[in-house]
């Protein structure tokens, strides 16, 4: 289904969008976000691993050809680091680690070269936006006191330490070892990481944590930068248990109905919300279970088991059986949405993300049945005659579509569904980890540099 799913996305994306950004399913016209500057094609980077997963094999060689002739990086654009790394660097390292055609490793290393000037910053910790042609970097202007954000300068690891890998070069792994750096010199609040932390004086900013928004994939990329390097690095392993031990403390709570849920921090006090991006880390704690202390590894998959189930709850909780932007746990809620302007949803990944994992690492057949009731509702009220459309407002009993087909749903929520109901061996954890875009990356094995090259 989820194949007929992508046919059916990418099909309308090429008919009536193809080489823009993202896709309008409504209107029927191309979309594009800022956050990509005049980078175009966003949706053939984004899914380029996915048509080759799903074996489309047409459709792979003509997203190749676009990129071989079109995809250009020599324009005036300011963009997103973080956005254009997990995107468009990631989705050419996992097109080329699986394809093994040179067009993605020379076009990955190009890109990341022109990300390079970003780190220009006192510390080392990159800014947010980056004018990839004249190399001036700066951060989004809403940014307390002019920080960069956690989740943004913490999500660029895995794909830098591919970058030397791949090309040879040390100075990507290099800036990156240099954040972790900078963190661990750092006092941590709780043993808790602020979502803000200054690139000029290395100084945090508002004492705001979150593992949703703004957090997120900084824990993600911890713990995927010790499995990705095979388990020797050490330091990432540390950062990430300590730091879900304290995300443990101060954190998370449980509803009095009996939800498990991880809230929000602000300077001391919680947020009884939880965002549909915190949904991931159901999945990140039961991947985690196994480097986790002997006596943990239960508790870890059992937290993971309960994200999931809180998830559900969420998307169950709805009248369209899709989950909201946030949901709370207070004024007598528990896994709803109250706030009208947090009732959408953007053809999220999160919660099938932690389905994924928790199947593959429990095999419990509610996971696989959860999974199938997101693509009923997925097929029921997003698939329009132009692709796939996110929805204004979950609770209604009328479809409002907000006409915007976004990537991450060809590169993240399609391939997690396909890979939800195949086989273990596709992928398998031991030899692949997923990048924060669903982009798989190989393990780095420490006893034989170019075993990657024995997986294409
Ligand atoms: C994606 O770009 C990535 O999953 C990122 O980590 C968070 N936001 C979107 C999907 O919701």
């Amino acid at each position: 289904v989820s194949l007929q799913m992508m046919k059916h996305a990418w099909d309308n994306y090429k008919r009536y969008a193809w080489g823009l950004n993202e896709l309008k399913p409504i209107s029927k016209q191309g979309h594009s976000s800022n956050l990509f500057g005049n980078i175009q094609g966003a949706t053939i980077v984004d899914a380029l691993d996915t048509l080759y997963i799903m074996e489309m094999k047409e459709e792979f060689k003509e997203a190749k050809e676009w990129v071989e002739k079109n995809l250009d990086f020599n324009v005036n654009a300011e963009i997103s680091v973080f956005e254009v790394n997990i995107r468009f660097v990631g989705g050419l390292l996992s097109a080329y680690y699986l394809s093994g055609e040179e067009v993605f490793r020379k076009k990955a290393v190009e890109l990341g070269e022109k990300l390079l000037p970003a780190f220009n910053t006192p510390t080392g910790i990159p800014w947010a936006l980056l004018n990839i042609k004249s190399g001036i970097g700066r951060n989004w202007p809403w940014a307390s006191g002019g920080s960069s954000i956690l989740a943004e300068f913490g999500t660029l690891h895995l794909e830098f330490v591919h970058l030397s890998h791949l090309s040879g070069n040390p100075v990507f792994a290099e800036k990156v070892m240099n954040i972790r750096k900078v963190l661990n010199r750092l006092d941590k609040p709780e043993g808790l990481y602020p979502n803000y932390l200054n690139p000029s004086s290395g100084q945090w900013g508002q004492h705001h944590v979150s593992i949703g928004g703004l957090g997120d994939s900084f824990y993600e990329y911890l713990l995927k930068a010790w499995l990705m390097s095979d388990k020797t690095d050490e330091d990432g392993k540390k950062m990430y248990y300590d730091a879900v031990q304290a995300i443990e403390t101060h954190l998370i709570r449980k509803s009095s109905g009996g939800l498990t849920y991880i809230a929000e921090w602000k300077g001391g006090l919680l947020e009884h919300k939880m965002g549909h991006l915190t949904c991931f880390a159901g999945g990140m704690f039961a991947l985690g279970a196994d480097g986790a202390p002997s006596d943990k590894t239960g508790h870890h998959i059992e937290l993971g088991a309960e994200i999931a189930r809180t998830c559900h709850e969420s998307y169950d909780r709805t009248r369209m059986k899709l989950g909201p932007e946030a949901f709370r746990f207070d004024g007598g809620v528990e896994a709803i949405a109250t706030r009208q302007n947090e009732k959408y949803y953007i053809l999220r990944p999160e919660v099938i993300e932690t389905y994924m994992y928790m199947w593959r690492l429990t095999h419990d057949p509610k996971y696989r049945e959860w999974g199938w009731e997101a693509v009923e509702a997925l097929e029921k009220h997003c698939r329009v005659d132009g692709g796939y459309s996110g929805l204004r407002d979950v609770y209604n009993n009328h479809e409002s579509h907000d006409d915007v087909q976004q990537s991450f749903f060809l590169s993240e929520t399609l391939k997690y569904l396909y890979l939800l109901f195949s086989e273990d061996d596709l992928l398998p954890f031991e030899h692949w980890v997923f990048n924060t875009e669903a982009h798989p990356l190989p393990v780095l094995h420490k006893d034989d540099g170019s075993k990657e090259e024995n997986q294409k």
